[in-house]
């Protein structure tokens, strides 16, 4: 069992109908009314199935063989005592959920080479390392992975409520403002507010890591926080410390989906925990909310569309027929987590529906009316409040020919929904100093400029024109290249 979980967590299953087909693999397998067709994830799922179904369990029944033929491999009496210490241990050192995973992800990361052949990597040709379809690539010995998570969410409200944020045109359940004030700002992603998240995962990673090797001589083990050659979500899923949502993230139950993962993978033998059950149901929410149509079918992501790899991960020009989509996201995108009903919790003092109104909510599972995401206390996760040394001129141009700042409203402001005029004014030392330990570094100061130029694009705040008249000259193509595209929208606008 997780650490987090309640006893009977798996009791929906007798809800779903079932029908035996053919699998595309010519197997027999039971088919789950609610699951897309010819999807891979009925394998998946299957697998989970027969696990939690009373089927044997690895924890109890040592070295059995199921029904359908599989073994189930031996697993020491021991290991549980030592499994519960850890994950005890991880939420101590301040993990919100822990679980452990066995050391083969096989049905997950046979997805994995196929996803990267259809191009749905876009230029993350990292993604396509060969170690990273098997853990004992990084370490041979790997017997067990452990699986950690950190909520990142806090209170604030979601992309999708507040005012101003755009959530690009496709989205008919945006709440698009009306002044042009409002329109004037910006959404930084949730995960993006404070702290890199690797430096406070890897920190709490560092102090469980410590305990691990305590338990017996000779323990070997490798951490990762998105740190290397390991495929995060594939082992966390099998954990039990969420499952795979359709929107791709790892969701969750109690928490919601708003929490980072890190792994150690270990050569001791731990008892493994169960899959959670899936619990999307026939839910299509994030789907039909992704702006850039991303998410091309159920648990499938291309990621080559998603405006957080748009905005983020490319480093070049983003192709112009996303950037209307893209709406007020300078760093990442949260949409398809906002419309989550797992996600979801009532909103008091903003504007906007509620989605717990929404009777959606009830295809999920999450139900409606009371669901809250979990959300931290943790300083290094609240919305970062930037101080900007000194108030510029407003100038359409400076020395070095970056764009000249627009007068910021005031010398500090938050990075929750933060004006984009604030953020034009921050200088390349600015940015360097102010996001040196913030993951907003990822897209340095050429993708942010060429961020904002979007952002500022689909603004229609014509106030805005003399920053991108300036960043229309800037020395970088890609620069330049962004703010004409921005100008021109922004014409058409006035
Ligand atoms: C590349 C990457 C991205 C890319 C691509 C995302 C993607 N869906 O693949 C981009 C830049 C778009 C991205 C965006 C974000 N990311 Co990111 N990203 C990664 C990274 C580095 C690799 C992911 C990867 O391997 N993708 C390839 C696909 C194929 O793998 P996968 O989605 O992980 O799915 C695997 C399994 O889950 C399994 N599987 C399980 N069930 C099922 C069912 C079916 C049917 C199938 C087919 C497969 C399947 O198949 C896959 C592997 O074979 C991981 C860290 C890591 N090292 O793993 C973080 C990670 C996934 N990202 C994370 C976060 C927080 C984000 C953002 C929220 C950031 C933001 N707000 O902008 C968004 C979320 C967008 C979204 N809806 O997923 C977290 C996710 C936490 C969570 N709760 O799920 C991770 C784990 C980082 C971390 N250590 O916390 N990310
Ligand atoms: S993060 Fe945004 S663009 Fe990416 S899949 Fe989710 S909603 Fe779509
Ligand atoms: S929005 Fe609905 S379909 Fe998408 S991940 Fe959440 S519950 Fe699943």
């Amino acid at each position: 069992m997780s650490a987090w979980k309640q006893p009977g967590g798996t009791d929906r299953q007798g809800s779903f109908r079932e029908s035996t087909v053919t699998s595309e693999l010519g197997r027999t397998v039971r088919r789950r009314r609610g699951f897309h067709r010819r999807h891979p994830r009925w394998r998946l799922q299957q697998i989970s199935f027969s696990r939690a179904r009373g089927g044997a369990s690895p924890s109890t029944d040592p070295d059995s063989i199921t029904s359908s033929g599989a073994r189930i491999r031996r697993v020491n009496i021991p290991s549980m005592g030592l499994a519960s210490t850890i994950k005890q241990h991880a939420i101590e050192v301040g993990f919100d959920l822990a679980g452990i995973a066995p050391p083969s992800a096989l049905q997950d990361l046979e997805f994995l080479p196929r996803w990267v052949r259809k191009g749905y990597g876009g230029e993350m040709h990292y993604l396509a390392d060969p170690r990273r379809d098997d853990p004992r690539k990084v370490l041979s010995s790997v017997k067990s992975v452990i699986c950690v998570g950190l909520i990142y969410n806090t209170p604030h409200p979601y992309s999708t409520n507040v005012q101003g944020c755009s959530a690009g045109e496709r989205t008919s359940t945006a709440h698009h403002a009306t002044t042009r004030d409002v329109r004037s700002r910006a959404w930084v992603s949730r995960y993006a507010w404070g702290i890199d998240y690797h430096h406070v995962m890897r920190r709490k990673l560092e102090q469980l890591r410590t305990t691990v090797e305590k338990l017996a001589a000779g323990v070997e083990t490798r951490v990762y926080v998105d740190t290397g050659p390991i495929v995060e979500r594939a082992f966390a899923r099998l954990s039990g410390i969420g499952w795979m949502g359709k929107n791709t993230c790892l969701i969750n139950e109690l928490k919601g989906s708003w929490f980072f993962l890190g792994v150690i993978l270990t050569n001791l033998e731990l008892a493994p925990d169960l899959p959670a059950p899936d619990r999307c149901g026939s839910c299509t929410r994030c789907l039909e909310a992704c702006p850039t149509g991303a998410l091309v079918e159920p648990y499938v992501m291309d990621a080559s569309r998603c405006i957080a790899y748009f905005n983020i991960e490319l480093k070049d020009v983003i192709p112009e027929q996303f950037r209307t989509a893209i709406g007020s996201n300078v760093f990442g995108c949260d949409i398809c987590q906002d419309v989550c009903p797992w996600n979801s919790r009532p909103l008091s003092g903003v504007s906007g529906p509620l989605y717990n109104d929404d009777p959606r909510d009830e295809s999920s599972g999450a139900g409606s009316g009371q669901r809250r995401a979990a959300t931290t206390s943790l300083p290094e996760f609240q919305p970062m409040q930037v101080e900007i040394k000194s108030h510029r001129p407003l100038s359409p141009r400076t020395t070095d020919r970056e764009p000249a700042p627009h007068l910021p409203d005031t010398a500090t402001f938050s990075l929750f929904n933060p004006p984009l005029e604030s953020l034009a004014a921050l200088t390349k030392e600015d940015f360097r100093r102010i996001f040196a330990r913030s993951p907003i570094k990822r897209s340095k100061y050429r993708g942010w400029l060429r961020n904002l130029c979007v952002a500022m694009g689909n603004s229609r705040d014509l106030r805005l024109l003399p920053w991108l008249e300036a960043a229309a000259q800037h020395p970088d193509p890609v620069v330049r290249e962004h703010a004409a595209w921005a100008l021109r929208r922004l014409g058409a606008a006035g």
